[in-house]
């Protein structure tokens, strides 16, 4: 017969490996931006966390270790919004994952891809575990927990359908803006991101065209699954539409393997945790 006290001297049974489909997801989300929003209110109701943005699913096993890297500056209105729906999203598909709010120090002309290049380095500082790194703009919320968060065989765009187009389907064929993955090995394989794309537009086709050229093919969520919600917003001080974009990209076959994760040069100015998030701000320049 069992002794009463039989739990407290037996070692824990070892966690069963994650399901492939999370069995707690729910579906289509109802997401929306104005309510008023604090950070006190969002880390009051995401206790599960841990500092820095950290989480491990407490009852499986998870088969990926995701990094979530965001490009940031002056957007604290939208960061609220977006820990507010991105931590529970995350947690219901379970994997292990860490946020990354990658910060532009100054105030000099802004470089999505480039900041994303120093957020993979400072994430694998962190935790040389990762294995996967998801890039997000910091004002797109996706509206289907069934888009999961995760690494795929080929890089993966899961931001394909946006409210502000309509919800129809992509802008054109090769798209990769807004919200992407790739596997360390993925990345390291086209030598990230480019460096050279100051102010806006352009790195995502930039991207886009290394994928290609390295022998992989974007894969992409179901339409009725890939829907996102962005953020209504004016176009940044500091991020003036790039004028090069159009002939920056024509030469992405010449200039990937120079100008990459390879060629990375950045100052890091501080790394801080906060509940939800940690905050990496980095110094990476100004156009030439
Ligand atoms: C589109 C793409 C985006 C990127 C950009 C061109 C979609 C849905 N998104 O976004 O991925 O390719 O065009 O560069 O197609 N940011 C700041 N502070 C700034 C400026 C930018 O935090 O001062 C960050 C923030 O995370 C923002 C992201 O950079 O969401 C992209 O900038 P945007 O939102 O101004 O550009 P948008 O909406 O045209
Ligand atoms: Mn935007």
């Amino acid at each position: 017969s069992l002794r009463p006290d039989a739990n407290h001297t037996a070692t824990l049974p070892p966690l069963l490996p994650c399901q492939d489909v999370p069995p707690g997801l729910v579906g289509r989300l109802l997401i929306e931006f104005s309510s008023p929003m604090s950070m006190e209110r969002v880390q009051r109701e995401t206790p599960e966390v841990r500092a820095g943005g950290r989480y491990v699913p407490p009852d499986c096993q998870p088969r990926q270790r995701v990094a979530v890297l965001v490009p940031f500056r002056h957007r604290e209105h939208h960061l609220k919004y977006w820990l507010h729906y991105l931590h529970p999203i995350l947690r219901r598909q379970k994997v292990a994952y860490g946020i990354y709010i990658v910060n532009q120090y100054g105030e000099d002309t802004f470089n999505r891809a480039k900041l994303l290049n120093a957020g993979f380095l400072e994430a694998l500082r962190d935790d040389p575990e990762y294995d996967c790194f998801i890039f997000s703009d910091v004002d797109l919320v996706p509206m289907d927990d069934r888009n999961l968060y995760r690494c795929y065989e080929q890089p993966r765009h899961f931001a394909i359908a946006m409210d502000k187009f309509g919800c129809r389907r992509l802008p054109y064929a090769g798209y990769f803006g807004g919200v992407s993955g790739l596997s360390k090995s993925q990345f390291l394989k086209i030598n990230g991101f480019p460096n050279e794309y100051w102010g806006w537009g352009g790195e995502d086709d930039d991207i886009f065209n290394r994928i290609s050229l390295n022998g992989m093919k974007v894969s992409r969520p179901d339409v009725r699954i890939g829907r996102y919600r962005m953020i209504k917003h004016e176009r940044d001080r500091h991020n003036e539409p790039n004028p090069q974009r159009f002939t920056k990209i024509q030469n992405t076959k010449l200039t990937m393997r120079r100008d990459g994760i390879s060629s990375l040069q950045y100052r890091l100015v501080e790394v801080s945790r906060h509940p939800l998030y940690t905050n990496v701000t980095v110094d990476i320049g100004k156009p030439p």
